[in-house]
């Protein structure tokens, strides 16, 4: 097996070792430089010497988004600005964006954590990287370049958008691997089919997607439309960046980077740490970083955690793919629905092209959910006979998945917006 770097196959008790280590070392630094953690861990009446260990990590205080915002923008850095050698900010997807920094260290960790990812997914020093992530104040662009060039590949620095050139770049640099988000890609494979070229004609090889949730048959369908392995990348910004967590060849969950971020899962309302297979939301610990290491961060990503060693070697924790933000989850009518969940039930139907959008709403007091998705051109007709069929079709599959009456309603081919990053899938009248 190859692999970047040792610590990715420690056995366990090698492991608890090192994390303790840094466990005690971090929680130092935070009490002794960070004043919210001081206050906090006070007031919890704990000091940095009941801490002996991983073991006790449940005795930390959590650290929310919102504790970050309220020390906007650099109230929870452990390390003075001097130290400080970039700043970037969270896309805020989800209300103001947040501003994490690294030192010199921290930009090395990170790197190595991108190449050991894309190590892990075959990418090697021959390759040829087309990072068409954003670069700027969003961490994937940056984030993947740093790690792609300490691997040795051959960095094509793109970043995300102009849609025309990053085809030009496919067809005459050659790329062998891109990265980007997998709604960017499935926007450049259609473009390159609107211009008539075989999205499959290209030298690439792999596509390494991320910074947004995507389902197994997402993945299908962007495997098929250009022939190539496309694997998955996770990460967020307070906690790191892209190469948080990353799939193996195994393809069995994405594999954590535990000797730098403790995970752990919780349950949102009771905030009590799970048993390892129970599925809550990832909670994680930094314990390497000096800019800005975070005790017990809550992602609101919600999965399941797996401990042991994979079929790959790699000793480091898996996680289950995300189904998605606790903040993206909608509760209509009492029922649980993820975007998700009636992705993987859209991206079943042939006539329909991966491109939704979910609307929710609340008429007579009661919450609406109505999801448009767009038909194929080459099912596109004025029959609407044959296009009642499919809705039809969807919203029975729909309703055996989620036991709830979902409205569905076929729009026409490329209607429905295209997005370069992440795409908005929800759209919440509610309230409004
Ligand atoms: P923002 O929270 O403003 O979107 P980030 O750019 O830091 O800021 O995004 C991080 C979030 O993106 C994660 O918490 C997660 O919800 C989502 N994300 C990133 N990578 C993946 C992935 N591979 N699968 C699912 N969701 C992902
Ligand atoms: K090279
Ligand atoms: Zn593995």
């Amino acid at each position: 097996m190859t692999y970047w770097q040792k610590e990715e196959v420690y056995d366990i008790e090698q492991k608890r070792q090192v994390q303790s280590e840094r466990l005690i070392t971090t929680v130092n630094r935070v009490y002794n430089n960070v004043p919210f953690y001081k206050e906090k861990m006070k007031a919890m009446g704990i000091e940095p010497g009941d801490i002996k260990g991983i073991g006790d990590l449940d005795k930390l205080p959590f650290t929310t988004k919102q504790d970050l915002r309220d020390h906007y923008p650099y109230g929870l850095f452990a390390a003075p600005m001097e130290e400080v050698v970039r700043i970037h900010a969270s896309s805020g997807t989800t209300g103001q964006p947040t501003v994490v920094g690294y030192t010199k260290n921290d930009i090395e960790m990170w790197s190595d954590m991108i190449a050991r990812s894309f190590t892990a997914m075959g990418v090697t020093k021959k390759d040829i990287v087309q990072v068409a992530y954003g670069y700027g104040l969003f961490t994937g662009g940056l984030g993947a370049h740093y790690g792609t060039e300490r691997l040795g590949a051959a960095t094509v620095p793109i970043s995300g958008g102009n849609t025309k050139k990053q085809i030009q770049l496919l067809q005459e640099f050659g790329s062998t691997v891109i990265a980007c988000t997998p709604s960017y890609i499935l926007y450049i494979g259609e473009t390159m089919k609107n211009m008539g070229i075989d999205p499959r004609s290209t030298k690439l090889h792999t596509g390494i997607f991320g910074a947004e949730p995507w389902t197994e048959e997402m993945r299908e369908q962007i495997e098929s439309m250009f022939g190539i392995n496309a694997m998955d990348i996770y990460g967020l910004s307070e906690v790191l960046g892209p190469g948080v967590g990353f799939e193996c060849s195994a393809r069995s969950g994405m594999h954590i980077n535990d000797d730098h971020f403790v995970p752990e899962i919780i349950n949102p309302d009771t905030l009590q740490a799970l048993p390892e297979g129970q599925s809550g939301e990832l909670v994680f610990t930094m314990i390497t970083k000096e800019a800005l290491p975070l005790l017990r961060y809550r992602t609101r990503d919600i999965t399941t955690l797996h401990t042991g060693q994979c079929s790959c070697g790699r000793t480091l924790t898996r996680m289950d793919k995300i189904a998605g933000r606790s903040d993206d989850m909608l509760i209509i009518r009492g029922v649980n629905v993820f975007p998700s969940q009636i992705e993987s039930v859209l991206l079943k139907v042939a006539e329909t092209a991966p491109h939704y959008v979910i609307i929710v709403d609340r008429i007579n007091n009661l919450d609406t959910l109505e999801v448009w998705v767009e038909v194929r051109p080459e099912f596109f007709t004025d029959a609407i006979k044959s296009l009642e069929k499919i809705e039809k079709h969807i919203t029975a599959e729909l309703f055996s998945l989620l036991g709830l009456h979902v409205k569905v309603k076929l729009v026409e081919p490329r209607s429905i917006e295209r997005s370069e990053g992440k795409a908005k899938r929800i759209i919440d009248k509610r309230n409004k």
